[in-house]
């Protein structure tokens, strides 16, 4: 069978990191091996780069087209590239899949979209297409959101434990041709590597531990250490937690080390706690690449911050896991939330924070409620109707306790104070000197475009555009009866 795999474009990088990163579609190119290992025809289309979905419809004539969804924000976006795969090809099977997809399907469910897929695609789009492939009904198929006559219903339960080595490599070449359009940071291209799944810490903002039940699956060893091998030189580790299994990271490390892998550039995502409690495994990964940044969640500035995050760690450790980390020559990046109900005070607050431990390398949040989290269940019902793409965790949801032009004015300060301020202590010749000549003119859009975040005017504007005119519910009546009214300051 013929499959098309669509990565469609977010709609919504105006704000935030969004221009500094942009990723190889992985779980598409997972889906992409196993699809072939079934002996079908896939082609997949990276539509951030040439936005054509009903041209690869009529080039590729697939019978089913799986479009991914990964963050709450592009909701809009996936349902207008399935419209336009509809147009384009009414017999065609419709799947949507992916984080966002699999966490809160509800804004997906339209005409356009036959099926939603609530587990990983390795089993299930195999599984879809032999159904399909068979004429036989997909009732049967577990982890599905299905459309009938009679509305959407639920096939059987989910997995959502299955293993990850089912499909040991990514089909990497299913978008190569995108591979130097690929890039994080100064560094370009950039290949996207995940050794392991899942998350078992609780934070309230965050919809990963809450999919996968607090669970952390892991890659074979044999097959993370051909990834990496066969990858390029700079590589951004997927991983919702890294090194959060000692005993296997450190096997890892040294099986990459036999293996002779050195890169230019690793980027890793981890908590403040577990690197204050890892020092020998962190000095046994540091040798593996030549610069290895650390993406830190700081969150927050005070032990009562944290604690109302439900971070279960304190600022002790944020401030010796950046000392710990600096010691051992990683750099730091990390991220900060900022809650609308702040006072002026916690916006000071953070900002000593950051000066006094040098933290400018950080990003800044909006405190959202995203799709998928219980904070989302306890407030959605009374967030006013809106964008999805507001949910960029960049856009105010509902007016804050200090005004939205007060809130934009000192949220944007916040980011002058960042190295992303080429007004700033880091200039624009500073960045430049980073970079090879050839790379000047990209990196030099990319700040361009950054400089937005620190104008209150171009938050404002946005705010106004889409700013709920009615009382009615983003959600309502699909949420569970019954969901707590806690939440402050919602519409
Ligand atoms: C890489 C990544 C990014 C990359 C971009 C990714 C891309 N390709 O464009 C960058 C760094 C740019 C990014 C940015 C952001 N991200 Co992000 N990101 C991730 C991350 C860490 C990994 C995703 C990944 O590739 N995993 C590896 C692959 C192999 O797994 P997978 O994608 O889950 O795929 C499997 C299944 O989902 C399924 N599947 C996937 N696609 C499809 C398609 C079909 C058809 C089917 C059937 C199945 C299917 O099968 C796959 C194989 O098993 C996830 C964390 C996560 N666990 O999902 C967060 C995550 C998706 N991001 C998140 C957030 C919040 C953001 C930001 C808003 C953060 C910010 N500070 O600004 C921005 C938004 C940027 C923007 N404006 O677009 C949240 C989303 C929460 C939500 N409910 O919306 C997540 C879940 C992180 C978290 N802890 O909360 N992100």
């Amino acid at each position: 069978m013929n499959v098309l795999l669509l990565r469609p474009h977010p709609g919504n990088d105006r704000f935030g990191l969004g221009p500094f990163f942009r990723v190889e579609p992985l779980g598409l190119e997972y889906i992409g091996a196993a699809l072939r290992a079934a002996g079908h025809t896939v082609t997949a289309a990276d539509l951030r780069f040439r936005p054509a979905a009903a041209a690869w419809v009529r080039r590729s004539r697939p019978r089913l087209v799986g479009i991914s969804c990964l963050h709450a924000l592009e909701y809009e976006r996936v349902v207008e590239t399935a419209r336009e795969v509809r147009r384009a090809s009414p017999e065609t099977f419709i799947l949507v899949g992916g984080h966002a997809a699999a966490a809160f399907p509800a804004p997906l469910e339209c005409d356009a979209v036959d099926a939603i897929c609530l587990d990983d695609g390795e089993e299930l789009v195999p599984a879809v297409a032999a159904a399909l492939d068979r004429g036989e009904r997909l009732d049967e198929v577990p982890g599905l959101r299905l459309r009938t006559g009679d509305g959407w219903f639920s096939t059987p339960e989910p997995s959502r434990q299955g293993c990850l080595d089912l499909v040991p490599l990514p089909a990497r070449d299913l978008v190569a041709r995108h591979r130097h359009g690929y890039h994080c940071l100064l560094f370009k291209p950039v290949w996207l590597v995940e050794t392991a799944r899942g998350c078992p810490h609780r934070c309230s903002f965050c919809s990963v531990w809450q999919l996968y039940g607090r669970s952390c699956r892991e890659r074979s060893i044999a097959a993370v250490v051909e990834d990496f091998a066969t990858a390029g030189d700079a590589v951004f580790v997927a991983d919702d937690l890294f090194w959060h299994n000692p005993e296997r990271s450190l096997e890892l490390a040294a099986a990459l080390k036999k293996r002779g892998v050195f890169k230019r550039w690793l980027l890793v995502q981890t908590r403040t706690d577990l690197i204050c409690r890892s020092g020998e495994l962190m000095a046994a990964w540091r040798p593996l690449a030549k610069d290895f940044d650390i993406f830190l969640g700081l969150e927050a500035a005070t032990d009562r911050g944290l604690a109302g995050l439900a971070k279960d760690s304190g600022v002790a450790a944020s401030v010796e896991a950046v000392r710990l980390a600096r010691e051992l020559r990683y750099g730091i990046n990390g991220n900060f939330l900022i809650d609308p109900d702040w006072n002026e005070g916690d916006f000071h607050d953070l900002w000593e924070f950051v000066a006094r431990h040098g933290l400018q390398r950080a990003g800044f949040t909006i405190l959202t409620p995203l799709p998928g989290t219980d904070y989302f269940r306890e407030v959605a019902s009374r967030i006013a109707a809106q964008p999805w793409s507001n949910f960029d965790m960049h856009h105010l949801l509902w007016e804050p306790r200090l005004g939205a032009r007060r809130f934009f004015e000192l949220y944007a300060e916040t980011w002058r104070r960042s190295i992303l301020n080429t007004s700033g202590e880091k200039g624009l010749a500073d960045w430049m000197r980073q970079v090879r000549p050839a790379q000047v003119p990209y990196i030099a859009r990319v700040l361009w475009r950054t400089q937005r975040m620190m104008k209150p005017a171009a938050y404002l504007a946005e705010y106004e555009a889409t700013r709920p005119r009615t009382t009615a519910p983003l959600v309502g009546a699909e949420l569970p009866a019954g969901a707590p009214a806690a939440g402050r300051g919602v519409a």
